[in-house]
């Protein structure tokens, strides 16, 4: 029975603010327990107001969005369940429980904001397997160079592209990798444990591996690029931390080697 750390009981306050989360005890993470004192802060950031990738306020009357389902361009579907709403502020609630903050924090969307992860992996000269991990900028931890998938876009491409942003220095889909591209392997689709998550916005993924059997990727540039900083081949056997969930993901990628 899973319950979400990264998003909870953490030190730091709430990326970009100075907020910190109310204290949720693991027992009190489900919502179906009840806790009538629960009462956290509520914070979306102001920056998102207005910006064409985020929703607008839940309280907006033009906002008339399809839960729990496929939203025109707009994935609102879940992964995990059919997520359920704050009775008082119609809020689409987190499905692995309390946070400690409510509203949207930085995410753009009320409810599942839909990510995508590709895994770039090989075996290197002295036989370990490795995977190219890149540093974030907003909070300098090591991490899958995955994204948002945008309005309308196909995960298969978020993949693509979120690669050759982070991981290329935005040069996107070297035909060079198209054979890689092709030969994908779904690891993971559901929750990640994002530090941004709060009480009515999340993250959830789709994680795949492209495992470089071919050498490909010697003929390639890797350089961080737009929201990473750096860039480095990690070994699955290090043991370094990683952002979110990423941990998780890459214990996936060493299990589904290993078989
Ligand atoms: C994580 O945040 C996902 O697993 C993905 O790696 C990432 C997407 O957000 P940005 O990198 O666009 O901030 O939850
Ligand atoms: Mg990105
Ligand atoms: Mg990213």
């Amino acid at each position: 029975n899973f319950v979400h750390q990264k998003c909870r009981n953490v030190e730091v306050p709430y990326l970009g603010s100075k907020i910190h989360r109310t204290l949720v005890p693991d027992e009190f993470v489900k919502w179906n327990r009840e806790w009538t004192e629960y009462k956290p802060q509520v914070h979306t950031d102001p920056k998102l107001k207005g910006q064409a990738w985020a929703d607008p306020d839940i309280s907006d009357k033009s906002f008339q969005p399809s839960w729990n389902a496929v939203d025109g361009k707009i994935n609102r579907a879940s992964f995990i369940c059919q997520y359920a709403f704050d009775q008082s502020t119609l809020c689409p609630l987190n499905p692995i429980g309390r946070t400690g903050l409510a509203g949207r924090g930085v995410l753009g969307r009320w409810g599942p904001n839909h990510a995508a992860d590709p895994i770039v992996s090989r075996i290197s000269d002295d036989g370990h397997l490795e995977f190219v991990a890149i540093q974030r900028r907003d909070n300098s931890e090591w991490a899958i160079p995955g994204g948002m998938v945008d309005a309308g876009e196909e995960v298969s491409q978020t993949l693509k592209r979120e690669f050759g942003e982070e991981a290329m220095h935005g040069v996107i889909d070297k035909e060079s990798l198209e054979e890689l591209w092709n030969c994908g392997k779904e690891l993971y689709r559901g929750y990640v444990d994002d530090p941004r998550n709060t009480d009515n916005a999340w993250m959830e993924t789709v994680v795949v591996n492209f495992h470089d059997t071919k050498g490909l990727l010697k003929n390639v540039k890797l350089q961080a690029g737009d929201d990473a900083t750096s860039l480095r081949w990690i070994r699955v056997d290090s043991k370094e931390p990683l952002y979110a969930s990423h941990s998780h993901f890459i214990d996936l990628l060493k299990a589904s080697h290993s078989a």
